[in-house]
């Protein structure tokens, strides 16, 4: 799909064109995947455009720049007036918000602690990630044969951008075998998440998703499917889940900024089938949340 554009970027500090956000060729993070970054959605609601879980997205960017020692030069809450800033100044409403930190211009070689950062803000119209129809009647998934980046390689729960080769490694997989999306299992075999979403199993009424010790990003939606499902009374267990555990799963359905939460319909050709009472509810209650329409989780909006 081809970028949308909107009118202005944050880069360093100041509102610039969009077509002039740009960087030179020898900027390190182009060689050597050295940048963090974060996507975060902002929502209309009856109050107004809202962004959902702001602080704590910037607050994961700044966990994932210590991870890289990277200085970034702005409070979590300064990035969060930038991001407002941004989305005005585009007269924007609804969108996808892609913060990234890098080490730029001034210093080639491995060690990129020399080239300087540069932060930007991106904001731009983005619709359902994995389509309309998955999130009616669910996607199909495969098991990549690429292996998820260990927790000792590429710390998957670093938003790193070099981290992502391994997400496109699966994902042209995945497609190129007919599946919408990746599922990607650990060196012990142990499920860990998509190419950009968290999993969850449902069997027997209980909802399992893995642990962050077995190498996934610690998702934000993630945290907030666990939160919903908890006020709900179901019964949440963080636990290692292997691939059998997906094909003889009653539900299966993952979530994230983008995609949002997505109902499985198909694991490695095995059906699971439409989507299911506990995957509806938690599509259903995350969409009311995000917009405005429940009260209890109305401290997750961050007002534009
Ligand atoms: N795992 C991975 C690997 C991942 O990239 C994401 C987000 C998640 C889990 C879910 O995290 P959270 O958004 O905090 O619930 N993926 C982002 C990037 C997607 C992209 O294609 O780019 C996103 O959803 O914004």
């Amino acid at each position: 799909m081809a970028q949308p554009t909107v009118d202005k970027i944050w880069m360093d500090g100041a509102l610039v064109d969009w077509a002039d956000a740009t960087v030179h060729v020898l900027t390190h993070a182009l060689h050597y995947g050295s940048g963090v970054f974060e996507g975060i959605r902002c929502y209309q609601t009856a109050d107004g455009p809202a962004v959902f879980r702001l602080t704590d997205h910037m607050t994961r960017l700044a966990r994932s720049a210590k991870i890289l020692r990277m200085e970034l030069g702005y409070s979590a809450d300064e990035l969060g007036d930038a991001t407002r800033d941004v989305i005005r100044a585009n007269g924007l409403t609804e969108c996808y918000i892609r913060p990234l930190a890098f080490h730029g211009y001034g210093a080639m070689g491995l060690n990129p602690l020399p080239a300087p950062v540069s932060v930007t803000i991106a904001v731009w119209p983005w619709d359902t990630y994995l389509g309309e129809e998955g999130m009616k009647h669910g996607v199909t998934m495969g098991i990549s044969s690429w292996r998820q980046r260990g927790i000792n390689a590429m710390p998957p729960v670093a938003k790193a951008t070099g981290n992502y080769t391994n997400s496109s490694l699966a994902k042209i997989e995945a497609l190129d075998h007919g599946y919408d999306e990746a599922i990607m299992l650990n060196e012990a075999g142990h499920v860990c998440e998509g190419t950009g979403e968290n999993i969850f199993v449902v069997r027997d009424g209980v909802l399992m998703t893995p642990p962050v010790s077995d190498g996934i990003l610690d998702g934000i939606t993630r945290d907030s499917i666990i939160r919903m499902a908890d006020d709900f009374g179901i019964i949440v267990r963080e636990r290692s889940l292997v691939r059998t555990d997906l094909y003889l799963a009653d539900e299966v359905f993952v979530c994230g900024t983008a995609a949002e939460a997505v109902p499985v319909r198909a694991v490695d050709g095995r059906e699971i089938g439409e989507p299911g009472p506990v995957t509806t509810l938690m599509q259903q209650t995350y969409l009311k949340a995000v917009h405005g329409e429940v009260p209890a989780y109305e401290e997750w909006l961050e007002r534009v």
